[in-house]
This record gives C-alpha cells, sequence and structure tokens, in this order.
C-alpha cells in the first residue's frame, strides 16, 4: 500500500500545468450559481485570461455590492434573474452543485457545442495535488473532516474541501504534487465530473436521496459511482461490504479494492476483529488501528466512518499508528449528533445534518431512548415509511416543522404512530419538545431533510436549535 508514483506524477504534474496554461485563453466561461462554488471559480478564472461571464437565478439585487463592482471592474457579463439566450455562445459551462445538469439552459448549450463541467472537476483540472474523495448518502462529512486530522497529524500538506464546505478550487492550485486534496463529493458534484480520478475513493453507503434532483435511484446511483469511474489499477476504491449497492459498484472498478466491514472478518480490508479495528492486505500483512470501544464518536455508523478513513488514510501510505492515535481523540463535526446541553434532567442533541431518513435512522440507533424527535424540512420527494419502522419503541413523540410535517405526519400515522404535533417555527418546536420530554431522555434534532425550506443550510437550522436551547437554559 501507499502511494510510490513519483516519477509517474512528476511528468503528470507537468502536463498538466501546460494544459491548464493553454486550456482557458480566449475561451468563453459561463459560471453557473454565484454562491460559494460559484464565487470560487470566478476567482481562480479570471487571471486566465478567458471571457467570463456569471449566471444566478436571483436577481442583481440579491448579491453584496462588493461582488457586483469585482464583476464589473472584471468585465464579467452578467446573466441574473435570467437564463443566456439561446443564440450565446460558451465554450465551457461550469456548473455549481446546486444547478441541475438538466436545466433547459444548460442542455441547450451542450447541444450547441459548449463542454458542461462542475466545480470540482476544475479543481481537478487545475490542481497539481492528490485527491482523496469520499462520498455516501450519510457520513462522508465525518470521514472527511477525520481524514484531515489524521493528515495533519501525519504532517502531511493537506487540504480538506468540497460539499463539506469550502469549494474544492479556491484551495486546489495551493495544492503542489505533494500535498492531498482531502474531498468530500456529494452527488451534486460527482454527476458534473468527466476526467475526475481520485487516487483513493471512497464510497461508504448508499441510501435513497435527493431523488428530487435524480429523480430515480439509478441515476443517484450512477452519479455516486463517477467517483472511481477513471480510477485505475494503481488506485484505491474504498467501499462498505456490507452495503450491497456500494460494494456492487466494486466490480465495475479498476482500482483495488479495499472492502471494509462491521459485520464479517474480510480476508483483505479493514474489520473488527476481538474487539479491534484492523487491517489485512497482501502478504501477510496485518495491522490494528484502536479498540472500538475506545472510539468517542457514538453509534454503529460512526465505526463504520472509522473503518473507512482508516482504510483510506492507510491507502494513502499513513502509518497505522497515527491513524489509531486520531481515531482515539476523534469526537466528531458539529451538526451530528451534537450534544449541545442538558436541562432538567433533558439532554439535548443536534443533528441537523441529519438531511435524509437513513441519516436520522442512525441517529436514534445511535442513542438511548426515549427520545423526543424533531424532524421535518424541505421537500425532496423522499419516503418516510422506513424512518417510522426504525422508531423500535424509543421515539415517544415526534415535533415536526417545514414543508414536508405533514407528509411525515402522514407517514407516522399509516404506520400506527399517532404521536405527532406539527409547528411552524423552531422555537415552538424546541418548547414543545421540551415539555414532553421525560427526564433522562433525549431531544434530538434530526429533520431527516434538507433545511432550505425555512433556512440557507443545516449550519443554519443548528445553530438556530442551540439557541433555542440555550434559551430554555437560561
Ligand atoms: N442557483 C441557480 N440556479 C439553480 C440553483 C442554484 O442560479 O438552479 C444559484 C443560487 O441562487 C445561489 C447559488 O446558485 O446563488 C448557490 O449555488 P449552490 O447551490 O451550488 O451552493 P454553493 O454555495 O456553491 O455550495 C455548494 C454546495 N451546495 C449544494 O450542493 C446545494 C455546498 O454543499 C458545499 O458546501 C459548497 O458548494 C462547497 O463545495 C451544501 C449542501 O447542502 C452543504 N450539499 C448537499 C448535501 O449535503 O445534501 C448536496
Amino acid at each position: 500500500m501507499g502511494c510510490n508514483s513519483a516519477v509517474l506524477r512528476g511528468r503528470a504534474d507537468v502536463d498538466k500545468m501546460v494544459k491548464t496554461m493553454t486550456v482557458f485563453q480566449g475561451k468563453r466561461i459561463l459560471v453557473a450559481g454565484l454562491g460559494k462554488s460559484g464565487v470560487a471559480v470566478l476567482g481562480a478564472l479570471l487571471p486566465k485570461g478567458c471571457r467570463l461571464f456569471a449566471h444566478d437565478s436571483r436577481s442583481t439585487s440579491c448579491f453584496e455590492p462588493e461582488l457586483l463592482k469585482m464583476l464589473e471592474n472584471n468585465r464579467v457579463g452578467c446573466y441574473f434573474g435570467k437564463t443566456p439566450a439561446p443564440e450565446d455562445r460558451f465554450d465551457m459551462l461550469i456548473l455549481s452543485p446546486g444547478v441541475p445538469p438538466d436545466a433547459e439552459f444548460v442542455r441547450n448549450a451542450a447541444r450547441a457545442g459548449s463542454e458542461v463541467i462542475g466545480e470540482i472537476e476544475l479543481a481537478y483540472r487545475l490542481s497539481k495535488g492528490r485527491f482523496i474523495a469520499i462520498t455516501g448518502t450519510n457520513g462522508k462529512t465525518t470521514v472527511t473532516a477525520l481524514m484531515g486530522e489524521i493528515f495533519k497529524n501525519a504532517g502531511k500538506k493537506a487540504f480538506v474541501v468540497g460539499n463539506i464546505g469550502t469549494p474544492a478550487t479556491s484551495a486546489a492550485e495551493d495544492a503542489d504534487g505533494g500535498s492531498w486534496m482531502i474531498t468530500e463529493a456529494s452527488s451534486f458534484q460527482l454527476e458534473t465530473t468527466r476526467e475526475f480520478k481520485p487516487h483513493v475513493s471512497v464510497i461508504l453507503n448508499i441510501t435513497p436521496d435527493h431523488l428530487d434532483r435524480h429523480k430515480n435511484m439509478e441515476n443517484y446511483i450512477e452519479a455516486k459511482a463517477k467517483i472511481c469511474a477513471n480510477q485505475d489499477e494503481r488506485d484505491y476504491f474504498v467501499v462498505n461490504y456490507d452495503d450491497k449497492t456500494a460494494f456492487g459498484l466494486a466490480a465495475g472498478c479498476r482500482a483495488k479494492a479495499v472492502p471494509f466491514s462491521r459485520a464479517a472478518e474480510l480476508e483483505y480490508g479493514v474489520f473488527v476483529k476481538n474487539g479491534r479495528i484492523a487491517y489485512r492486505g497482501e502478504g501477510g500483512v496485518y495491522e490494528e488501528f484502536c479498540g472500538v470501544g475506545e472510539l468517542l464518536m457514538p453509534g454503529p455508523h460512526n465505526l463504520e466512518n472509522a473503518m473507512a478513513a482508516a482504510a483510506a488514510a492507510y491507502c494513502a501510505g499513513i502509518p497505522a499508528q497515527i491513524i489509531g492515535q486520531v481515531l482515539r481523540s476523534f469526537a466528531g463535526v458539529a451538526h451530528r449528533l451534537e450534544f449541545c446541553g442538558e436541562v432538567g434532567g433533558v439532554k439535548f442533541v443536534n443533528d441537523s445534518k441529519g438531511t435524509n431518513p437513513d441519516a436520522t435512522i442512525k441517529a436514534i440507533e445511535a442513542l438511548d431512548g426515549p427520545i423526543v424527535l424533531l424532524a421535518g424540512g424541505y421537500d425532496k420527494k423522499t419516503d418516510f415509511g422506513k424512518l417510522i419502522d426504525a422508531f423500535g419503541g424509543k421515539v415517544k413523540h415526534m415535533v415536526l416543522m417545514g414543508d414536508t410535517a405533514e407528509s411525515i405526519k402522514k407517514a407516522a400515522f399509516s404506520k400506527g404512530f399517532f404521536q405527532s404535533t406539527v409547528l411552524g417555527s423552531m422555537e415552538e418546536c424546541v418548547n414543545c419538545a421540551f415539555g414532553l420530554a421525560e427526564p433522562g431522555g433525549t431531544v434530538l434534532l434530526s429533520p431527516a431533510c434538507a433545511s432550505w425550506d425555512l433556512y440557507n443550510n443545516f449550519e443554519e437550522r443548528g445553530e438556530h436549535f442551540k439557541k433555542c436551547v440555550r434559551g430554555l437554559e437560561s
């Protein structure tokens, strides 16, 4: 194991440098979506001598004056609150993750011959760093953050980027050949990759999510599978052996598969042996990282996250002893099963990052009951039946808010769970949940839905929850 292709990379670096010097010059490029990703793309492309355009469905008045000034000073053509006309020609479109590739203006441009790529693909083309890409319906933020800690502790130069919050493009050109780009990759970001070829790719699990965007499970799986589509025999594909859908993708991938399993002792890969997280590889290699009981992050899903991070870091050449050290000290990330206080004997847990039913099921599994669950949010056309089935007597009451409140209540009714209250705001929900919870019990915010109906992002929603909890304390 380990990356030993320094000579090959040297050649690849030179090729890449020559390519990026020439490829953008004089080209007409439309950057679609001017959130974090679009702004990072503009920042990277402005010095490259291309003719830049920006599109956003929001109107001009929604943007900060500084950003508008910067666009004007750099003569960036703007399509705000409107899409480009069909006759407007571009050599390339760079899509932000939130902009669907099947939007009419994107399809028109592709039909007219524009190359359409996403922001992560651009980062890959610009960067000399080696990519480790992590995807999965749930756990990818935790694994990405954990890997960042492992690399930091190993003294490596690493950038923690992607869906976790920092666009990969913003760090792409700071990463040299000795750097690692530890990239959380969502299905939105992977969907628009073409040449993207991480040295190590990770798929944690695949369960239904974002079906409003991908339309069906096949398309969602196809988007996820792009993480390993260009990998070859020198690369590694870390995959959950216990997740049939994810593991099924190993058959079509040319990289060395490194499975991890919570349930089975594997002949090759990462597994649990005598209560310890262990790795077995070619040539009789056997390593142990740490004891399962030494992990600080709660729940069986976090054991899987730890195993995946250990496998991926080991593939990248990090010694087992350093990996074990970090696994023993990593307490998790904010908004993921984050303990945020106890009032009158009731614990409050913020799992705002639980943006699909599977994530909420994992949060319920990780906690001891009784639980009052705060759920509901933006409607991704998800089926909530499986969530209700997973209550297993632990969830005593649901307090629901947001666009999906009524559909979750309906799904619960059809399964014979009648303890649901629908309310309009976070303040009301937290107060109500506190009133319903028993001392020794837990109020869990794990909405099973994205936040975009009432908040800009899950962080804002989690912070609002924590503020309401602090309000109970005073
Ligand atoms: N916009 C359009 N047209 C559209 C959709 C959006 O013009 O059809 C515009 C919006 O008006 C806005 C901009 O695009 O001005 C926003 O772009 P964006 O939605 O791509 O968001 P960014 O700010 O660029 O953030 C993105 C990711 N957002 C999404 O995937 C929705 C962030 O993931 C990520 O952290 C960031 O890039 C850096 O890589 C967030 C997310 O919610 C956390 N991800 C989803 C998830 O985890 O479930 C996938």
